[in-house]
């Protein structure tokens, strides 16, 4: 069965202003769409074609590019969509929350870990926070559209906060102010779906 993309939980204009409307609606709708039709084309006819996303990038080989990219390109954006909220801003709470102070010391000194790894990631990829099984958590970064699931990228361990820091992710709005961009990304992230996420795979 083909992969389709997934639909919103809201509205484009509905992380405004922190993400505006015609960069959600573009990189949903075109960058988020080409990923995931050419992934269909890349598994068309392979073994990988029943497979789960999880199951292809955790077994992937890393010179199958095609794969590789857009793969983890459906993945990516799958993830940081459901990561968000329109909402804006919810208390962190829970055993995530204890996991985030154990290693980092305080919900700031987290921030400041994951606003550092966006920010100086060089060109195109995304800041993560994975967490290990046993339940350690993890700041990390990838290029392109690599993600620790993959073999022997970065961190390792289960992703379950994103941040997309592509240019095509904010230029519209932010230009060259990433770090802008990425202090707006802490008003809309949806804990409770990361916290999920969490406790899923920990
Ligand atoms: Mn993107």
């Amino acid at each position: 069965m083909a992969f389709e993309l997934p639909k919103l939980n809201y509205a484009y204009d509905a992380l405004e202003p922190n993400i505006d409307a015609r960069t959600m609606e573009i990189h949903h709708s075109k960058h988020h769409n080409g990923y995931t039709n050419n992934l269909n084309t890349a598994i068309a006819g392979s073994d990988l074609e029943n497979k789960s996303i999880e199951t292809i990038l955790e077994n992937l080989d890393m010179s199958n590019m095609a794969v590789r990219n857009n793969g983890g390109g459906f993945y990516n954006h799958s993830l940081f969509w459901e990561v968000m909220n329109p909402a804006g801003k919810e208390d962190l709470s829970g055993e995530l929350k204890e996991a985030i102070l154990a290693a980092y010391g305080s919900f700031e000194g987290f921030k400041t870990a994951f606003s550092k790894a966006a920010a100086t990631q060089f060109g195109s990829g995304w800041a993560w926070l994975c967490v290990h099984k046993g339940g350690k958590v993890e700041v990390c970064s990838t290029p392109n559209q690599d993600n620790p699931l993959m073999p022997g990228v970065s961190c390792g361990g289960t992703p379950i906060l994103g941040l997309d820091v592509w240019e095509h992710a904010y230029y519209l709005n932010y230009q060259n102010r990433r770090p802008d961009y990425i202090e707006a990304f802490f008003n809309v992230i949806n804990w409770k779906e990361v916290e999920r996420r969490f406790a899923a795979a920990k």
